[in-house]
């Protein structure tokens, strides 16, 4: 598994100019460090416990800048912005896991200041200069990352860390992407933020407010100006980083802005660590030390270094580490190593503490989880809610920041409060966010784990269809999602119900729809308990999905969908899924008396468990019905540059023979198919359309080329691959000419080079969305028109081929009913207002030759996946989202055994929909490899079944079309159109013979 970083992947444009700040601004931050860790390490007056600390920030920098700057400049260059979790983890632990000691750091420095300023006469007595090992050298090295010698400035320092900062991995995300008992963690991270950034931030403003004190008392004005400006450039260094990590992880997530969020972590990870170096490198930096800023102090010391080496080599068998720079400047003296100076460290001590760090958190940990915090939390929210515009917000002056302590020791208001008494359910937030995003159907096969949200989603007047397979409830949502370009939403039960979705969840997957899968599950206490239907589900479906998280708190269910909502649809989309265990979607009261102890208890471990209940109960319920903004997130849509469209409309424009492929993303919104369509006819290209784009142009349109794709290809000099891919559907990129010029416009950058360098070569490959692509494109090439020749030549093939088919449907068959001529017949039938979709093998590959969908978005098909069964769920989804639509299924008869239930659901729902069975008593598609190739039909039989009988049985209307009527074909078409237009669903059986027609076409 990976994690992407977000990052700047929305501004493919300013990457390298990005790239190129960033990378100077480390360059600048790296030498300022080493400069200022250089010359403290060589000059001795500046052993000091302030220019130690002072050495340790700039180390702790360095390292700091290395694991995360560099890590950024290589995802502006990478095109993949993946992560592996080792990274992720390593990143996380210098964000999350010493972040703390950079506060104590910074708490050191300022109480110095203090101590040199309010009391100077007892500064060597307070701060008792540390006998820690050179800055820089290994010894130093080694205590920084984690040893200490057990005196006060030691210890503290080897909490020393590298800072942690949001760069753009933020803990929040990761938390969340981590899905499981990540609210825990995400509670106690938050609960640590607030004790450590606050807190240390207090302590370094009112170390200041001393100081600033102690320098107005000062008698001298040119002294007071002096350290006052001292001071200025001290307390930006400590401001700007507090500030920014309190925006970062103090900030409650609801309300992160994330273009404000990623400004403050570019800022917090990039600039800050500048901050050291620029103003200690320019400043003078304290008032024990001579008063030229340390970059001049370098200047003198590298001199003094050039002339130390001559010094050691003359001293022969002495080290040249062990020569030092005396007080006295220009004059050099022997010393003994600062190593060897210093006093034997232990490593108990790193134990203890290691031990301690490890304790705390694990207690933090523990007691959020127990719920102990989210009373904390809550105050903390009505606090800030307290200071939100129109509201008063004064800064918290003294008696301001007593009556927020008392604040925080009164009751809190009720709203706050587990609603104890309160019938609302979890299930009543999952209905309010899908009806916020204008979700009109859920489709479902019930489970008790699930009730209270299909219960709660009727009442709000989403449409809930209960289907026989929760496979077609999926189906049903994907049809959905790619007829509305919404997202279609499916929920079922836990265990075997989620399982059983998993090949329509692929199946999205690979046809790229949007679709919000919500899966029940076992309650948040009894998951690995051996609970009924309790399986790991969300590992089963991480790989399906592009998000996916299991809710662990009623209150956490509305940002969780809203989340998995915007991620469905954002970059190239597809299915999430959110897990909602069945404690998070009943009411309180039912999961009190579930986890209530059935007797009272007794005894010390009785008493243990049942406060342990108790506050998991509530911490489950906290804040549960606090109003949540609920609507759609912003979506994250990849566009194509305009330079890059530029770039594409010169190449068309030197064009004689271009030609264009469309696929399913260019009819992705937000571009209308409408729109894009005038496109299209105005680009006046000849197209080929596939996948949803079928239709696009509806039916017979001059510019749709359907035959002889391949030879088409080779034939033209540029090649528009709009939303489509070089998988097996064009060879591989075979099927390209490598004298042709090839665009190719996707979302999806690994997708769009898939088996290029190998089999093909594009000259302009842009990521971004399709469909707004083509607009910019027509509208670049202002009109330009081609010579028709080109379009009639392909035209003329088109007839040729579609002659061929005429005869091949003019032909007997051995028995029953000619496919072709039954297909051409269903092609000169087939309504205007028509949805077609096909499921099935050679049937309906013969009917994708034959019958024209009428209009854009009003054909469905699998997708790259080739699933058998797609057929009752998309005709579902069809029929419900056009009502007015008459939806004619086209099935194998293989493929309608998978949906053959499902006419039950059609008669139940009253959706009458046409299926049109191509019964040719076979998996013909197989079998027509099979036999020739392995010489046997084994497992490829079926039988000429009355499917329309058992239709009839589960309450649709039955036709049959055979010999018998063989010339009433058009008749039975019209009647099946009459019954479904009266509100019956119709199972047309239509009974078929073999043909040649699909000779040579791929079965696998
Ligand atoms: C779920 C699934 N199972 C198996 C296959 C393999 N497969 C592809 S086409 C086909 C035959 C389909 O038979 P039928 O629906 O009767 O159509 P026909 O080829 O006979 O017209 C099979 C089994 C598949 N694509 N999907
Ligand atoms: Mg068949």
């Amino acid at each position: 598994m990976e994690f992407v970083l977000v990052g700047f992947s929305n501004l493919p444009d300013l990457r390298t100019t990005l790239f190129a700040l960033f990378f100077l601004t480390y360059l600048v931050t790296l030498s300022g460090n080493v400069t200022i860790i250089t010359t403290i390490h060589v000059d001795r007056t500046l052993h000091t416990p302030m220019y130690h600390f002072l050495a340790v920030l700039s180390l702790s920098e360095t390292c700091y800048t290395l694991v995360t700057i560099s890590n950024m400049l290589a995802h502006l260059l990478m095109e993949s912005q993946a992560i592996s979790i080792a990274g992720c983890g390593a990143q996380m632990f210098f964000f999350l896991g010493l972040g703390c000691s950079h506060c104590f750091l910074l708490n050191l420095m300022g109480y110095d200041r203090y101590v040199a300023i309010c009391h100077p006469l007892r500064y060597s007595v307070i701060m008792r200069p540390p006998s820690l090992p050179h800055p820089g050298s290994p010894g130093f090295l080694l205590r920084v990352l984690g040893g200490f010698d057990g005196h006060q400035h030691d210890l503290l320092l080897t909490l020393l860390p590298q800072r942690p900062r949001g760069a753009l991995l933020r803990h929040r995300p990761v938390l969340r992407l981590s899905c499981v008992g990540s609210a825990g963690i995400a509670l106690g991270v938050f609960f640590l933020s607030v004790l450590v950034v606050l807190v240390s931030f207090l302590v370094v403003l009112l170390c200041y407010g001393f100081i600033v004190a102690a320098i107005v008392r000062m008698p001298s004005a040119a002294s007071r100006h002096k350290a006052f400006s001292t001071r200025a450039a001290h307390l930006t260094v400590v401001i700007v980083p507090f500030g920014c990590a309190s925006i970062i992880y103090l900030q409650p997530e609801s309300r992160g802005n994330p273009e404000q969020d990623r400004l403050v972590a570019v800022f917090y990870t990039v600039v800050t660590p500048l901050l050291n170096p620029v103003v200690y490198n320019s400043a003078q930096p304290g008032e024990r030390v001579r008063d030229c800023p340390l970059s001049a102090n370098l200047k003198e010391h590298a001199a003094r270094l050039v002339w130390k080496a001559g010094c050691a080599r003359k001293a022969g068998n002495l080290r040249a580490s062990s020569v030092a720079p005396a007080k006295g400047r220009g004059r050099c003296h022997l010393m003994e190593t600062a190593a060897a100076a210093a006093p034997p460290g232990g490593i108990f001590p790193s134990f203890l503490l290691l031990a301690f760090v490890a304790l705390a958190a694990a207690a933090l940990g523990a007691a959020h989880h127990l719920g102990l915090l989210f009373q904390l939390m809550h105050k903390y929210e009505i606090i800030r809610k307290s200071r939100l515009p129109g509201r008063i917000a004064p800064l918290p002056t003294c008696p301001g920041a007593l009556a927020l302590v008392l604040d925080h020791l009164a009751p809190p208001p009720p709203r706050a409060q587990v609603d104890k008494t309160s019938i609302q359910h979890g299930g009543e937030n999952v209905a309010a966010v899908l009806r916020a995003h204008g979700v009109r159907f859920l489709f479902t096969l019930v489970g008790g784990h699930i009730s209270p949200l299909l219960v709660a989603c009727e009442k709000l007047g989403i449409r809930v269809v209960d289907t026989r397979h929760e496979v077609t409830a999926v189906f049903a949502a994907d049809a959905v999602a790619r007829l509305t370009g919404t997202v279609g939403v499916a929920a079922v039960t836990a265990g075997p119900g989620l399982t059983n979705t998993v090949t329509a969840l692929k199946n999205a997957q690979i046809a790229q729809s949007p679709v919000l899968l919500l899966g029940g599950a076992a309650g948040t206490l009894l998951q690995n308990r051996g609970a009924l239907q309790a399986i790991d589900q969300m590992s089963l479906f991480q790989p399906l999905c592009k998000f996916c998280a299991s809710v662990r708190r009623v209150r956490d269910i509305v940002p969780t969908l809203r989340a998995a909502m915007a991620a469905a649809q954002s970059g190239t989309p597809g299915p999430v899924f959110v897990e909602l265990p069945v404690d998070v979607l009943y009411p309180y009261f039912i999961v009190q008396k579930e986890l209530a102890p059935a007797r009272p208890v007794k005894g010390l471990m009785g008493r243990v468990v049942s406060w342990y209940l108790e506050n998991h109960l509530a911490n489950l319920f906290a804040g549960a019905w606090e109003p949540q903004p609920e609507g759609p997130l912003p979506v994250d849509i990849p566009w194509a540059s305009p330079q890059q469209v530029q770039r594409c409309v010169e190449i068309l424009s030197r064009a004689k023979r271009p030609l264009i492929v469309l696929g399913s993303q260019a009819l992705l919104p937000p571009i209308p198919a409408d729109k894009l369509r005038t496109a299209v006819e105005t680009l006046g290209v000849p197209c080929f359309l596939g996948g949803m784009a079928r239709g696009l142009l509806g039916r017979n349109h001059p510019l749709h080329i359907r035959q002889n794709r391949s030879a088409a290809l080779q034939k033209a000099d540029v090649v528009l691959l709009a939303g489509i891919v070089c998988d097996f559907r064009l060879s591989y990129g075979r099927v390209l000419s490598h004298s042709s010029k090839i665009i190719i416009v996707n979302r999806n950058r690994k997708e769009m080079l898939i088996n290029s360098d190998i089999f093909w070569k594009p000259q302009e490959a842009v990521q971004g969305d399709v469909g707004s692509f083509v607009v910019k494109l027509v509208e670049g090439l202002g009109g330009q028109t081609w010579a028709s020749d080109w379009a009639e030549e392909l035209r003329r093939a088109d007839w040729q081929k579609e002659q061929a088919f005429r005869e091949k449907a003019s032909r007997p068959v051995a028995q029953h009913l000619n496919p072709v001529r039954v297909l051409q017949l269903v092609e000169e039938t087939l309504p205007d207002n028509s949805i077609l979709v096909v499921d099935g093998g050679d049937f309906v590959g013969t009917a994708a030759h034959l019958v024209q969908p009428r209009g854009p978005l009003c054909w469905l098909d699998p997708g790259a996946f080739g699933t058998l069964g797609v057929g009752a769920g998309f005709a579902l989804g069809a029929k419900l989202c056009r009502p007015d639509a008459e939806v004619w299924c086209l099935f194998g008869d293989g493929a309608f055994g998978y949906s053959l239930i499902e006419f039950d659901t059609f008669v139940r729902h009253k959706i009458p929909v046409m299926a049109l069975i191509g019964n040719d008593a076979g998996w013909t598609q197989i079998s027509r490899e099979q036999v020739p190739s392995l010489g046997s039909n084994v497992a490829c039989g079926l039988a000429y079944t009355d499917y329309h009988k058992a239709a009839m049985g589960l309450g649709a209307q039955g036709l049959l079309l055979s010999r018998e009527n063989e010339d009433q074909v058009v008749k039975v078409l019209r009647d099946a159109q009459r019954q479904c237009r009266d509100g019956h669903p119709v199972v047309l059986n239509i009974l078929i013979g073999r043909t040649d027609f699909r000779d040579g076409s791929i079965a696998v």
